[in-house]
């Protein structure tokens, strides 16, 4: 297991279209789990794989509140859900508003419309194929990350005004980083 860097905004790698995965193998396994221990340390509740660098069509998602430190009682319950080659058979006419976050655009968020309702195949870790509707958090994370699958961020769904202030207020961010780290 290991944790894997994340590539953040503006770095090309993000925009690569990824590509299927065709081999169910132990490097395929490896890397989902790298994934997940990556996610957790972020932390997120999803990630896709093109941001550790690796452009094909798998992405990982855990919804679930990671446990916390400061409270032992809190449980540390883990629901990892595995998405290879995922395609969106149908979606809602209905949209819904999300306050969107995303670790390759660090501590930016905004809010994002997308359909509440969607359809969804894919296939898990070993090749075994799934379709189920989807809604809530999960559709909402699951149409994020499938957007990192076609190298979109949610901050491409932005008006240019509002892309700008993020893209603007992200680059404040690092530089006070920068200043931190001196
Ligand atoms: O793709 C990523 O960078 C992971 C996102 C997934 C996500 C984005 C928007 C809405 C839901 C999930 C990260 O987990 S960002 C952190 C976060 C966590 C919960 C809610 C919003 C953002
Ligand atoms: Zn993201």
């Amino acid at each position: 297991m290991a944790i894997r860097p994340i590539f953040e905004t503006p770095d090309p790698v993000l925009r690569q279209i990824s590509k299927p995965v065709e081999t169910f193998d132990n490097e395929l396994k490896t890397l989902v789990s790298d994934m997940f221990e990556t996610m957790y340390a972020a932390p997120g509740i999803g990630l896709a794989a093109v941001q550790v660098g690796v452009p094909i069509r798998l992405l990982v998602i855990d919804l679930q509140e990671p446990e916390d430190p400061d409270d032992p009682e809190s449980p540390n319950v883990r629901d990892p859900r595995v998405f290879i080659n995922p395609e969106i058979l149908w979606h809602s006419d209905s949209e819904v508003p999300y306050t969107e976050g995303c670790l390759s655009v660090p501590e930016q968020y905004a809010e994002v419309m997308r359909p509440d309702r969607i359809r969804a195949r894919w296939q898990d870790a070993e090749g075994k194929a799934y379709e189920e509707e989807i809604d809530g958090l999960l559709a909402v994370c699951l149409q994020h990350e499938m957007d990192h699958l076609n190298g979109v961020l949610f901050i491409d769904h932005l008006s240019r005004l509002k892309r700008d202030m993020v893209l603007k207020k992200l680059a404040k961010w690092r530089k006070e980083q920068q200043k931190k780290a001196a």
